[in-house]
């Protein structure tokens, strides 16, 4: 046991969490998977908010069974922590909360985004200085309304920290911003690895809440105040879940993969060296976010398995075991394939009190007849995100003169055959389905490299990929 190294990844997504245990030994990732436990947003008056005090508690339990899945007499190296983007924390030097935590999908963004969507000259400026196109859940947007609306908050607040440095300042008493989590908040600078001073400025921010990104793999400390964790290091992994996700996909060196990370969210994209700017992109909304070295990921966000998710909820009879999942995708596959599908861009998704409402209520608006059960909608979603993902594709191949062979798909939506295939289907490629939680083995691969029992990502991918179960999908027409 003496070669083999001991980390946990604390990964959370906006509608579950898992604190996975991950082994290293003779160049091979195992994963145990000791905590999962759901996440969702509480309404309060006009306003949605993250309940922070029953994520961090079910952090802790999950540290603890994480200690606990040890062999005897073995030690947890190091932990990390990756969340969703966008949402943040605002503290004081102390470190405690001077302002309830938003959730991304909270509406009181509209304002803002109208305002810089309708403002050409500073959408164009926002989005060369930062290549973050412009996006209702915003880190730019949501602190715009609050420093707008909440002015106080500029005495009470020193210091911005994304959720997943809140989380590392919790068990590492240090504050830092990492950088591929930064990135996602439109206040980055493109060309740098630092903040766009004139951008925060744009939005009426005040540039001492926030440090000098770190890059992924900064090792902040051992873990203090966690008595069963002594001795452990806090690493700044790349704070952001996609950013994990995209790390840990078992990608031909020639670049000729793109990648989606399905889950709520379905980010389609790439890896690259420089950034996809310009008019094109701006109107193909490509968000230039980063890999932990700081190189780019351009990528669309499509609305994703948000859309099955929020139309699950309309139905009595939606699936509650993965028994009942297959039987729900193989129904769905032997339906024809739908005549129309839906526009995904459609803006009425994002927080629809019914999303089964939301989409009759497109259907209707373009004269095409809803679905009759939750089986017609479950296959016009995923032949309609199927489209999305394709479409996106064929924007980057068009922007930047790329050529993909091949899509690799990790995630939750990676299990989805119907999804699958209505992505190979409509790009005319493979699709490639690892069944791999691409966030956490990210998380994991960033902590080994930082202690050293890794070389590089490139090795981590390697090795990777010589053990994973892979599915392929070939395109029919
Ligand atoms: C996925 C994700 C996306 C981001 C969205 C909102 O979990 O992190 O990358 O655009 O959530 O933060």
């Amino acid at each position: 046991m003496s070669s083999s190294v001991f980390s946990a990844a604390i990964d959370l997504g906006a509608t579950s969490g898992r604190i996975i245990l991950g082994t290293w030994a003779n160049h091979r990732l195992t994963l145990n998977e000791v905590h999962r436990f759901p996440n969702t947003f509480r309404t309060l008056g006009a306003h949605d908010y993250w309940d922070l005090g029953t994520l961090w508690h079910e952090a802790q339990t999950g540290l603890r069974k994480a200690v606990a899945a040890l062999p005897r007499g073995a030690k947890l190296a190091s932990v990390g922590v990756d969340t969703w983007g966008v949402d943040y924390a605002l503290v004081n030097d102390a470190g405690r909360l001077v302002f309830p935590v938003h959730a991304y999908r909270d509406a009181r963004t509209q304002a803002g985004l109208r305002r810089l969507g309708n403002t050409r000259a500073a959408l164009e400026r926002v989005y060369a200085a930062t290549g973050i196109p412009n996006v209702f859940y915003n880190t730019s947007l949501q602190l715009e309304e609050v420093v707008a609306h909440c002015p106080a908050i500029e005495d009470l607040a020193t210091r911005c920290l994304f959720l997943p440095d809140y989380f590392n300042f919790l068990l590492s008493g240090r504050m830092e911003n990492e950088l591929t989590i930064s990135s996602t908040s439109q206040l980055i600078d493109v060309h740098s690895t630092n903040w766009s001073r004139a951008t925060l400025d744009h939005f009426r921010l005040p540039p001492q809440w926030f440090s000098k990104p770190v890059l992924a793999g900064t090792k902040l400390s051992r873990v203090k105040n966690f008595p069963e964790l002594a001795g452990a290091q806090v690493i700044a992994v790349p704070g952001h879940d996609t950013a994990c996700a995209y790390d840990a996909m078992p990608a031909s060196p020639d670049g000729t993969d793109l990648y989606i990370s399905s889950g709520t969210w379905s980010l389609v994209g790439f890896e690259s060296d420089t950034p996809v700017l310009g008019p094109a992109a701006l109107a193909a909304r490509v968000s230039n976010e980063r890999i932990g070295d700081g190189r780019y990921r351009p990528l669309t966000n499509v609305i994703g398995l948000w859309l099955l998710e929020g139309t699950l909820k309309d139905f009595a009879s939606r699936p509650t075991s993965d028994k009942e999942w297959a039987t729900l995708i193989a129904t769905a596959e032997k339906l024809s394939a739908p005549t129309a599908l839906l526009d995904v861009a459609d803006p009425a998704f994002a927080n629809p009190p019914s999303m089964r409402a939301a989409i009759d209520s497109q259907l209707k608006r373009r004269k095409i007849p809803a679905p009759k059960n939750l089986t017609g909608y479950t296959r016009l979603i995923c032949d309609s995100l199927g489209r999305g993902h394709a479409d996106a594709m064929r924007a980057f191949e068009k922007m930047t003169g790329k050529i993909f062979r091949r899509i690799l798909i990790v995630g939750g939506g990676s299990k989805n055959r119907l999804l699958c295939q209505a992505t190979a289907n409509a790009a005319g490629l493979p699709v490639v389905s690892f069944s791999l939680e691409g966030t956490a083995v990210g998380n994991l691969a960033s902590q080994l490299i930082a202690l050293r029992a890794v070389k590089d990502l490139a090795t981590f991918r390697r090795h990777l990929g010589a053990e994973l179960k892979q599915t392929v999908y070939a395109p029919r027409s």
